[in-house]
């Protein structure tokens, strides 16, 4: 991986803001995403959060592997954690939130209720990496597009209240990084599922490794989707072919590196390449 700035100044100022509202809410929802659960999980965020009450969503669970979903739901939970399953563009899984966080503040809420109090209503702050769907969220949960999204990192610029239809308040932040990744692993899996900026990256150095990761463990979506009969044992051949089947060819019939890149790149993240998890449990 070349060495590029994937945490910006803006992202510290995130981090900051994180730490200083967590005094005025009640719980944290950090949402991952679930073709990459474990390097969606910054770790500053766990830093930051430290004993606050919080739950975790696995959003975008359309585009992951049902059955390897499942794995690290049942992992988590294993590890007292509470965590969700998610579609924020259908909803499917968001009605739990609510009585999750009930389950979380039984004893008080019993006592507010014992009190007379019918609705309780709560303060949440939503984080999580970018481009993971944090705003898509809130507006599901709001029943109203009223936080801006966008199909790459960076969309949110500034922290915003929006009231949502289960009686929660929730803070919408911009989707932060963390300065160093353990591994080449964590950065490549960040970069191919949309959370750093396509610009600063190599996207044909990109797509390669994608080619290279689908190509190991998901050959036949790869073979389905390029219609192609066998996988080369060389990444570059296989996306070479790729190229070819899909005419990404310049004048005297080379590859067009630039175009094929772009073309896997965003077949891989609207899912059209199958249901992938990168990562198991
Ligand atoms: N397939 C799929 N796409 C989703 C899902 N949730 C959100 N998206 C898409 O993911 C993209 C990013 O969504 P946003 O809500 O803008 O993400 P964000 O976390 O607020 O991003 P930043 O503000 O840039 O940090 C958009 O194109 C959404 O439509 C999901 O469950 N499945
Ligand atoms: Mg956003």
């Amino acid at each position: 991986m070349p060495r590029i700035n994937w945490f910006p100044g803006h992202m510290k100022k995130t981090q900051r803001e994180i730490k200083e509202n967590l005094k005025v809410v009640d719980a944290v929802i950090e949402i991952r995403d679930a073709r990459i659960p474990r390097s969606s999980a910054n770790p500053d965020i766990d830093k930051i959060c430290g004993n606050k009450a919080r739950i975790i969503l696995l959003n975008k669970s359309d585009l992951s592997e049902a059955k390897v979903t499942k794995m690290w739901i049942d992992k988590l939970s294993s590890e007292n954690v509470k965590a969700i399953e998610v579609n924020c563009l259908t909803g499917k899984g968001l009605n739990q939130i609510r009585p999750t966080l009930d389950l979380i503040f039984k004893e008080k809420h019993d006592r507010l209720k014992e009190k007379g109090l019918v609705k309780i209503q709560m303060r949440v702050m939503v984080v999580g990496i970018p481009n993971v769907g944090k705003s898509t969220f809130i507006n599901k949960m709001a029943k109203n597009n009223i936080a801006k999204t966008g199909d790459r990192p960076g969309v949110t610029k500034n922290k915003q209240w929006i009231k949502t239809k289960m009686d929660i308040e929730m803070l919408d932040t911009p989707g932060v990084l963390w300065p160093k990744f353990e591994d080449e692993e964590t950065a490549l899996n960040l970069a191919f599922t949309g959370a750093i900026k396509d610009e600063i990256m190599d996207r044909e150095e990109l797509a390669y490794n994608l080619v290279k990761r689908l190509q190991e463990h998901y050959p036949d979506n790869l073979k389905e989707r390029y219609k192609i009969e066998e996988i080369n044992e060389d990444p570059l051949e296989t996306l070479n072919s790729i190229a070819r089947r899909r005419g990404c060819l310049i004048k005297g019939g080379e590859i067009d590196y630039d175009r094929i890149s772009t073309v896997i790149l965003d077949e891989f993240r609207a899912g059209k390449i199958g249901n992938i998890s990168l990562e198991r449990p």
